[in-house]
């Protein structure tokens, strides 16, 4: 089976608009690009890491235009949500109800989809709680840790998380035992760490967040299941120069014809 893994994709900001394209444009660009292969049928399950909207208030605009999308994605696959520190608590609130299909973690959760057993916690800004909600969601074991938290050797330009030195970064102590794979958001420039016998593997973010992440490649994670789990990279491809496909606003139906 094939799981499709994205993360923070902080729809409604960018720090760098383009020529042709607005703020919001370019997210839900990456957004459509990121999920294409789930659109397409090609994989079994969607997992998003956090940081989903950049507010936990996002404005309205910015939370129809997802539910759309999330709607139609939930309508071919599962797919399962977390909360990051972007999203806060409030990522329920901002997110369609009642989507068969559609999974929004609450605080921290066991979750089984699509076959797969998930032990999913939102973003916590302290790495104690954090090991405490994680062994409850691990439950009596799980395929896959769902986190939104720097791990200790995370790292992003100039900078170098440990456990220990930011209340929030986690180590190994609190990660639940048994557990060998942690799809994890937060960290926007793409990477992956061994922790223990785990390894944390973060998609980054999907379009760029601030001038930081100048020339960091975007894109998703695609898993693979099959005798043994493995995981790749997939890059986005580069904005369009010519900007976002526009919507027309059709007066006469036989207008239509001129299209
Ligand atoms: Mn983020």
């Amino acid at each position: 089976m094939k799981i499709l893994h994205l993360s923070d994709t902080h729809i409604g900001r960018s720090a760098k608009p383009q020529p042709g394209w607005s703020v919001e444009e370019i997210h839900l660009w990456a957004w459509d690009q990121a999920v294409a292969p789930a659109m397409r049928g090609e994989v079994d399950l969607v997992l998003h890491t956090g940081d989903v909207f950049d507010r936990s208030r996002p404005p309205a605009a910015a939370m129809a235009a997802l539910a759309l999308r999330l709607r139609e994605l939930a309508r071919r696959v599962p797919v399962v949500v977390l909360g990051g520190n972007h999203d806060r608590a409030r990522l329920h609130r901002s997110l369609p109800m009642g989507v068969p299909n559609l999974y929004v973690v609450r605080g921290a959760q066991h979750l089984r989809v699509a076959g797969v057993r998930l032990a999913c916690v939102n973003y916590l800004r302290c790495a104690q709680a954090w090991g405490l909600a994680a062994t409850q969601a691990w439950g009596g074991g799980a395929d896959f840790v769902l986190a939104h938290q720097a791990f200790d050797g995370a790292r992003v330009p100039g900078f170098s998380f440990k456990a220990g030195r930011q209340r929030d970064t986690v180590g190994e102590a609190q990660l639940p035992v048994g557990a060998k794979w942690v799809l994890c958001g937060h960290i926007h420039p793409r990477q992956s760490l061994s922790l223990g016998a785990a390894q944390v593997v973060h998609p980054g973010s999907t379009a760029m967040t601030s001038m930081a992440e100048e020339g960091q490649a975007k894109g998703t994670v695609m898993w693979s299941l099959e005798r043994e789990i493995t995981w790749a990279y997939q890059d986005l491809p580069p904005l369009p120069a010519a900007g976002p496909p526009k919507l027309r606003v059709v007066e006469r139906p036989r207008q239509l014809a001129l299209i």
